[in-house]
């Protein structure tokens, strides 16, 4: 069976370091979607470790990791995140897969994102993106003139061929729309005929490998990255990334059906956060927010951008929840709030008079919403040192159990810290 951990909010709410904890008894880890857009931090035995790409059970030296076909892959960060972690000491030798159905980025994909920010930055409308060229990618891979992992490494006749006619098709259809930029077509083909050699051995049929490890009962974690509101149906469009982020990227980025999937861990920050542009109800554009700021250390794992901050926003968890169907919740980062005399949490949004039911779609409904705040007193009290749920103060127990009552999902684990140990466990 297989577990899942997902983003509620815009990211970033320390999904990675959940999957580092479930990961201690699991077979296998896999992402699904997204790229290296992701940045997962980990802090284990003292050490900090970042995950862009890479699956974060690779901490785990008992641990397969697997990036499913959902994944959209550039091949020289591959290695380089993988050589950062070996330095570190991690030994992933043989443990990690890529399936050879995920798309490849090249760095002309990575290219065409900035271009298409600065175009759009005219109208102030640039998204915000990492820069990795993840939507360009998703983009070729629904047109349809994606390159796939198997189009590099194939040895049927007539492959290699193939995928240089691939390849040199979807640069010089880039350069057609985007006007002249720099690009050495023969170069780039002969380094990936280097990388080919190289990706080789990680790649497998990603169907039986999931399936096989399916009938054989290995306990399986899916490790979502980004997160709900930046899902890219029920995120806030256009300002999302471009992959589903919620539970159905799972099963269409790993070819598993339903029913494999035991429990789904919705992870929230006890606060909210975004980077990058895009509607923020609940956003502190005020020494509230910068205080979040600099206590909850948000900057961006991947490209060192600060993040935007504000209160916890429940009409965005109730949504998310809808959606994704949660099991459980973690609450992350509750000891970022040890110090406020007061705590606030979104509970319902108004237009034009009337509440509405749930988070609008319409950006311009969105813009000019009145956000109505529950207050809960703060506890003011270090809780970095509590070892149980229930020696946590009185009044952050009250803030906990109303988020539980109003979304009507269980609290499993709240977070008191960045490091493993520092997870309660709600029983
Ligand atoms: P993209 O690059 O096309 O996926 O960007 C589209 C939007 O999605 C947001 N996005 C993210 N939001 C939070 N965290 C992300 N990962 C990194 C991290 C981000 C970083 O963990 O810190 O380092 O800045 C992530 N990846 C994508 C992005 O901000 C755009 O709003
Ligand atoms: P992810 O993308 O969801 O995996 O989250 P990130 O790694 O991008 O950001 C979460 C940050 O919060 C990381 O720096 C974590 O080390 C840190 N973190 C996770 N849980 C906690 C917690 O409970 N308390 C504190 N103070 N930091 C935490
Ligand atoms: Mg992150």
């Amino acid at each position: 069976m297989a577990e899942v951990v997902l983003g509620t909010q815009w990211g970033d709410e320390g999904k990675g370091k959940l999957v580092d904890i479930l990961c201690e008894d699991i077979d296998v880890c896999c992402r699904c979607q997204g790229g290296n857009n992701a940045g997962h931090t980990i802090v284990a035995d003292g050490k900090k470790f970042d995950f862009h790409m890479l699956p974060s059970g690779l901490v785990n030296p008992k641990c397969e990791n697997l990036i499913g076909s959902g994944v959209v892959v550039h091949i020289p960060s591959f290695f380089a995140e993988l050589q950062k972690l070996e330095d570190q000491g991690l030994d992933c030798k043989g443990r990690l897969f890529i399936s050879s159905r995920a798309q490849l980025v090249f760095d002309v994909h990575q290219r065409v994102d900035k271009l298409r920010e600065a175009e759009l930055s005219g109208n102030k409308k640039s998204i915000g993106t990492t820069g990795k060229g993840i939507g360009p990618a998703y983009s070729t891979k629904v047109s349809r003139s994606g390159i796939r992992v198997h189009h590099l490494v194939s040895d049927e006749p007539g492959a290699w061929e193939d995928f240089v006619t691939r390849y040199t098709r979807l640069v010089k259809t880039r350069l057609r729309r985007y006007g002249e930029f720099e690009s050495d077509i023969d170069k780039e083909i002969a380094r990936y005929k280097v990388l080919r050699e190289k990706v080789k051995p990680f790649v497998v049929d990603s169907v039986p490998f999931m399936h096989n490890a399916l009938v054989n009962k290995k306990k399986i974690l899916i490790e979502g990255a980004n997160a709900l509101m930046l899902d890219i149906d029920f995120g806030t469009y256009p300002y999302v990334t471009s992959s589903n982020t919620g539970i159905g990227g799972v099963l269409t980025g790993l070819g598993i059906p339903p029913q494999a999937i035991s429990s789904i861990y919705g992870v929230t920050k006890a606060y909210t956060t975004r980077v990058g542009a895009g509607p923020f109800p609940s956003e502190q554009l005020n020494e509230i927010g910068d205080k979040l700021q600099s206590i909850g250390h948000e900057v961006g794992v991947t490209t060192g951008r600060k993040r935007r901050c504000g209160w916890m926003d429940l009409v965005v968890l109730k949504y998310s929840t809808w959606i994704n169907g949660y099991t459980y919740l973690n609450i992350t980062k509750l000891d970022v709030l040890d110090t406020f005399k007061e705590v606030k949490a979104a509970v319902s949004y108004s237009h034009k008079g009337k509440v509405l039911e749930s988070f609008p779609e319409d950006l311009r409904v969105l813009g000019d919403v009145e956000v109505k705040y529950q207050t809960f007193p703060g506890w003011e009290e270090d809780i970095t040192k509590v070892t149980s749920y229930e020696d946590l103060p009185a009044n952050a127990k009250t803030y906990l159990q109303f988020i539980e009552d109003f979304v009507g999902v269980p609290i499993k684990y709240v977070g008191t810290g960045p490091a493993r140990e520092s997870m309660l466990e709600k029983k």
